[in-house]
């Protein structure tokens, strides 16, 4: 499969994605998004991938938001009818199943900031820049920004950060619960491989549905949560790798899983 924005690199069962326009800070144009659509279908078909890993080329920025170049002069009928944005929510976190991480490497502004909480989790190297200045350009988050940012770090923080369009730095990030870790820079994708390793290591049903229920949180009332996580905790009970790592924990030897 060939892309022409992004790199796509199989590590073991780990797939390493990088957003690759370090010249325009990796923004997110039109391009980016049909290539990423095209490398999480090719992760999510790909029965030998366990996890994924989302970056971006260079030190600088994960990406430094949505291609201003490329929105500019569009004209909002085209926003509209094209219902600009919607397809990163559809394709990379409503069809993909599998755990994926953003390993955030300088800016994660606007969109990019965007894409980032669209991962399952975020780790952030310690020069990571978080913020959604859309409102200087006259806009506002439109992938997401106002309500995946206030889940994560809640109301007050929320609307500081998108009524001023200020950045948070890493140290914040980690402090407000919106990335899981922050790690030196140097470290961040060996860091981020090895913990996509780990999930990939997983048993796949179980790794999924681990996802699902904490997604769940987001969307149902806590007594509805409850009964998600309860009926899918039991049919996981009966699957084969249920049976294998009870059994691989007596014997005190790694479980070896099926999927099944
Ligand atoms: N889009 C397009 N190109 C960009 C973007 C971007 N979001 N960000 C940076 N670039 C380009 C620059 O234009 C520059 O290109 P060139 O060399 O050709 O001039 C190159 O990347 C390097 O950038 P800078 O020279 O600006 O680098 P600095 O180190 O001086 O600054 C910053 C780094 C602070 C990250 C700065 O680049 C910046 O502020 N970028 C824009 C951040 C931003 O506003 N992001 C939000 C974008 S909007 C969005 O994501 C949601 C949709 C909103 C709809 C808007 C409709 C009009």
């Amino acid at each position: 499969m060939s892309y022409e924005s992004i790199l796509v690199e199989q590590k073991g069962a780990v797939t390493l994605i990088t957003l690759n326009r370090p010249q325009a800070l990796n923004a997110l144009n039109s391009q980016v998004l049909a290539d990423l659509i095209k490398a999480f279908a090719a992760f999510e078909a790909d029965a030998s991938q366990g996890c994924a890993v989302l970056t971006g080329a260079g030190e600088k920025a994960f990406a430094a938001g949505a291609d201003i170049k490329e929105m500019a002069d569009k004209p909002a009928s085209d926003f509209f009818n094209e219902d600009f944005f919607s397809q990163w929510t559809s394709h990379l976190v409503k069809t993909t199943r599998k755990p994926w991480i953003a390993a955030v490497n300088g800016f994660a502004l606007g969109g990019g900031c965007e894409l980032a909480m669209m991962a399952d989790f975020i780790i952030a190297s310690d020069n990571a820049k978080f913020g959604q200045p859309e409102i200087k350009l006259g806009v506002a988050p439109g992938m997401g920004g106002s309500q995946r940012l206030t889940r994560a770090v809640g109301k007050s923080k929320a609307m500081d950060m998108c009524l001023t369009g200020r950045m948070m730095d890493a140290a914040e990030a980690e402090r407000s619960g919106l990335v899981s870790r922050v790690v030196p820079l140097a470290d961040l994708l060996a860091d981020a491989l090895k913990t996509a390793e780990a999930i990939a290591a997983m048993p796949p049903m179980a790794a999924k549905v681990n996802k699902e229920m904490v997604n769940a949180a987001f969307e149902t009332t806590l007594d509805q949560g409850l009964l998600f996580e309860r009926r899918a905790f039991q049919i996981l009970t009966a699957t084969e790798d249920k049976a294998e790592g009870m059994k691989a924990f007596v014997e005190k030897r790694p479980g070896v899983w099926k999927g099944k």
